[in-house]
This record gives C-alpha cells, structure tokens and sequence, in this order.
C-alpha cells in the first residue's frame, strides 16, 4: 500500500492471512501509518513512513482494518485480511469476477463500508455453476 498525493492507494486493499503487505511513501511529505482492527478497536501497528520509507507487515488475523496517517486527518484506507484466496474487490458497478471455485458448498460473504449492505449466505457450486448474484452485484467465475 502505498502514499502519495496525500492518500493512501489503494483505498481498499485484499490481502490473504499470513501474506506480508509493504507499507511505503513515494512523496516527499512525511507520513504514518496507523492500523487499527476495526473487530477488537485494537492497534495493530502505528508507524512512521518517512520520503521514500517503508514498512512490512504481516497480517496474521482475518479482520477488517482501518488504515489512516495521524499527519494528514484526511487520508484513510481499508484493508480486508481473509483466510479466502477468492476475495475480490467489485467494480462500483458491483460487477466482479473471481477464479473458478471448485464444486462444493461455499459461504459467501459481501463486505461493505456500509454495513447495511454487508450479507452473508450459504452456496452450491456446482460444474454448471457460471455466475453469482447478490444484493447489488454480480460476477463471473
Ligand atoms: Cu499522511
């Protein structure tokens, strides 16, 4: 994830459990990072990403996380760590495609920053299985 023109990019960042993510800062304004699991209100780190800085992290919990930079209030990222290698971020459209899901039971999760579209429910791939639908989106496998 990386800074520049005083923003986080990008906004909103997948990553699977256990997979290191680089925090770093491509201008030449002192930044921070400050994550905070949005679950347990805990902070997970909170750093300083100096010009042309950089920062590992590995996260090890599946959680939503709110990323912001204490020197600028405006900056503000999310990040989503899954234990899924099916995550996909929808286009605003809500049109998605996801790499082909083996035959069997899945729960299906849409995750929103409105929580009133979150949901959650059980389907069945099967070998004739195309496409998904939900509330507001729809994608290919
Ligand atoms: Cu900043």
């Amino acid at each position: 994830m990386d800074q520049y023109n005083t923003d986080f990019h990008p906004r909103l960042l997948i990553v699977r459990v256990g997979q290191t993510v680089q925090f770093k800062n491509s201008e030449d304004t002192l930044h921070n990072v400050h994550v905070i699991d949005t679950v347990t209100r805990e902070t997970a780190f909170n750093v300083a990403t100096p010009v042309t800085g950089a920062y590992d992290y590995v996260f090890e919990t599946a959680s939503v996380f709110d990323v912001s930079c204490g020197v600028h209030p405006s900056m503000a990222a999310i990040i989503v760590a899954t234990e899924t290698p099916y995550a996909v971020v929808a286009e605003r459209d809500g049109a998605f495609s996801t790499p082909r899901l083996p035959i069997g039971d899945y729960t299906a999760t849409v995750w929103n920053l409105d929580p009133s579209r979150r949901s959650s429910r059980v389907l069945t791939i099967d070998d004739t299985t195309t496409e998904l639908n939900f509330d507001g989106g729809s994608g290919e496998l």
